[in-house]
């Protein structure tokens, strides 16, 4: 099983910003893949239930020098 899990990424402003988010989330447990659209801030990621942690991703893209928030 497959969840869709969407999240809002606060201060990207270039495509490096996405290409860093990327493999930031694609690199956590759980996390099957992970696209990010510039334009509209959005990131889609497929991720395994009961392995990806929502607070893990957030804390991981803040890590990274971005803000996050959990959509749905
Ligand atoms: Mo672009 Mo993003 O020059 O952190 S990589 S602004």
């Amino acid at each position: 099983v497959v969840q869709d899990l969407d999240l809002t990424v606060e201060g990207m402003t270039c495509a490096s910003c996405v290409g860093r988010v990327e493999r930031v989330l694609a690199r956590q447990p759980g996390v099957i893949s992970a696209s990010v659209n510039l334009a509209t801030g959005k990131a889609r990621l497929r991720t395994l239930p009961g392995v990806a942690e929502p607070q893990a991703l957030i804390r991981a893209v803040e890590k990274a020098g971005f803000g996050a928030v959990l959509e749905t």
